[in-house]
């Protein structure tokens, strides 16, 4: 049985704390806020170099930016901090003691001892082989070791995860079904599991072929191992940022799914369709048949699609619902104006859910499609569809959800409040910028990861239409609004950490009724389901989804003249 020393019970939201796992929880997320600010600086330095009037690293070092920017904040922010909400979604939100907080430990150190060796070969040079690490291109067996160990310690902080959730069932600290924000993170981390495992399948065989024990590898059979886990990463990021939407609605609103069980599906679905999705990769490659791509990402991933657009549907959904039921009900829209827009938790996390839709989404859809995929692959769309759900969706909506642990978990007050209120709005618009005029210099033929589009000294020149060199330089204007954004949410989180005023223990004079953030605790759904207004910005979505649609296949149609 847990010793009772080892809890505390929050005085703001009753929550039982079990003290190692808040200790964990703070140091993780704090390891994250710090490669954020590590990868953002990288990534400001390339799209700097990638505006042509500005130019700013010469071309060896924009090569090895652009893979420290890729590591450092697609890998080693984004898992940090999932390991934190790993721990919060089960240990605190069934205020159950977490497993093996050793073995967590051990998985943490595992996982910064890989971050940082990977990053000082990066930055020795001669490794930058991009995030991708495509074969036969070589890194230092450095390289390849760090991300092993930095996913083998996921894999440990996985094991506490799930273990923490057999005390939690045995001990019956909750009862009847498990909340829906640990039911996504349990999705988050099954589907981990499965990254790590075919991580490992196609990592372990490039370390020793670098080496030199394995003397080739296929860069084919390379490229469908590797995205295996490439993908599959992505999903990890999802499932734990639709998880981090519902706790937040739940946290601020006392918001409740309006479908416990077409969530939990919806969630399911990611489970069981999004490793196929991975093939939307490959679809240029040859060797791979047309019948094989067109199942995978014409059938397979659209199931994955849909479960995103369940709960683009369901999370405004369940605000709604909780809104009117305290009576904002004049309009489609009063529950909507009426939201705390100046809580940047709030904010945060619904322009990353609006972002991660129309920017993310929308684009996913169209570069997952075979036939218009040929006309934007391996162009700046890519990332610029990348930057929609990877920072947009879910950076942002762990930015989000940190303006609610820094009170909760780590007891303290946020330092700068004017600049918190300000951070997700500015940071919005810099990825919005970043997102949307990347993927307008690929719709004009633009390469990603090319130093210069002019081809100085280049035999042969060509020349990109002058829009492109437009787009590039407002795409690095948006990347300084970025990053100012980027930086605000630093120093807001790291002030007040470090200066903040501690908050009280003392409980809060008793409320008349249990405090919202119990929703996040329990399992169950709304039971107002009116919700017009959510179905009226659905159908806005479904417009310009369809709309975009045919005018990428218009484009389609217009690179081959009928004459
Ligand atoms: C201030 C914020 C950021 C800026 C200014 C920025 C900018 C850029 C730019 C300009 C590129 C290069 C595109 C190319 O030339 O091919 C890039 C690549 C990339 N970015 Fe970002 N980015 C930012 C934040 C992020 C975040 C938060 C993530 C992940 C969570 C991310 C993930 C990536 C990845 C995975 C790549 C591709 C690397 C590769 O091609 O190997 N970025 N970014
Ligand atoms: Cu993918």
């Amino acid at each position: 049985m847990a010793n009772d020393t080892q809890f505390r019970t929050c005085p703001d939201t009753g929550l039982k704390i079990h003290l190692p796992a808040e200790k964990l929880i703070k140091t993780n997320a704090v390891v994250a806020v710090v490669f954020l600010l590590v990868g953002g600086l990288f990534g400001l330095s390339v799209a700097l170099t990638r505006w042509p009037a500005v130019h700013f690293l010469p071309a060896d070092w924009f090569y090895l930016a652009l893979t420290a920017h890729g590591l450092d904040v697609l890998l080693v922010w984004i898992i940090f901090f999932e390991m934190a909400i790993l721990y919060f979604a089960s240990a605190i939100l069934l205020g159950c003691r977490l497993a093996a907080p050793k073995l967590a430990w051990v998985g943490f150190w595992l996982m910064l001892v890989g971050a940082v060796m990977t990053n000082v070969v990066v930055l020795m040079g001669e490794s930058s082989v991009m995030f991708t690490s495509y074969v036969p291109m070589q890194a230092d067996p450095l390289f390849y070791l760090g991300i092993i160990l930095f996913a083998v310690g996921a894999l440990l902080c996985c094991c506490c995860f799930f273990g923490t959730l057999v005390i939690a069932k045995n001990e019956k600290t909750y009862e009847g079904s498990v909340p829906l924000v640990t039911f996504g993170a349990i999705t988050a981390a099954i589907i981990a599991v499965f990254t790590i495992a075919s991580g490992a399948i196609i990592l372990i065989p490039t370390l020793m072929w670098s080496v030199g024990l394995v003397s080739y590898i296929d860069p084919l059979m390379y490229k469908v191992v590797w995205w295996a886990m490439g993908h599959s990463s992505q999903q990890i990021n999802v499932s734990a940022h639709v998880a981090v939407w519902y706790l937040i609605a739940a946290v601020i609103f006392g918001a409740k799914p309006l479908s416990e069980k077409v969530s939990r599906t919806a969630f399911l679905l990611y489970i069981l369709f999004l490793q196929l999705g991975s093939v939307h990769h490959l679809l240029v490659e040859p060797g791979l048949s047309s019948e094989y791509k067109i199942f995978n990402t014409s059938y397979a991933m659209y199931l994955a699609v849909l479960a995103s657009m369940i709960h683009g549907l369901t999370v405004p959904g369940s605000i709604e619902a909780a809104q009117r039921e305290k009576g904002f009900n004049k309009g489609l829209f009063e529950w909507l104006r009426k939201a705390p827009w100046g809580n940047p938790a709030f904010s945060g996390m619904f322009l990353s859910l609006v972002m991660f839709g129309f920017l993310g989404g929308i684009t996913g859809v169209i570069l997952g499609t075979e036939q218009i995929n040929l006309i934007m692959h391996n162009t700046l769309y890519v990332p610029g569809h990348f930057h929609g759900t990877v920072v947009a969706g879910t950076t942002l909506a762990f930015m989000a959800v940190t303006y609610l642990l820094v009170p909760l978990i780590f007891r303290k007050e946020i330092l700068f409040p004017k600049m918190a209120q300000w951070q997700p709005y500015v940071f919005a618009i810099g990825v919005t910028g970043l997102s949307v005029f990347m993927m307008g210099a690929g719709t004009l033929g633009v390469p990603r990861r090319h130093w210069d589009i002019t081809f100085t000294d280049a035999a042969m020149s060509f020349d990109f239409p002058g829009a492109a060199y437009l787009m590039l330089g407002l795409n690095g204007v948006s990347a300084v609004v970025a990053s100012l954004g980027g930086a605000m949410f630093i120093i807001v989180v790291v002030g007040s950490l470090l200066f903040g005023k501690t908050k009280g223990e003392a409980a809060p004079a008793p409320a008349a009724e249990a405090p919202p953030t119990t929703a996040a605790a329990q399992y169950g759904s709304a039971a107002h389901l009116e919700v017009p207004g959510t179905f009226a910005l659905a159908m806005v979505f479904l417009v310009s989804f369809v709309l975009y649609y045919f005018v990428n296949w218009k484009y389609l149609a217009e690179t081959w003249g009928l004459s």
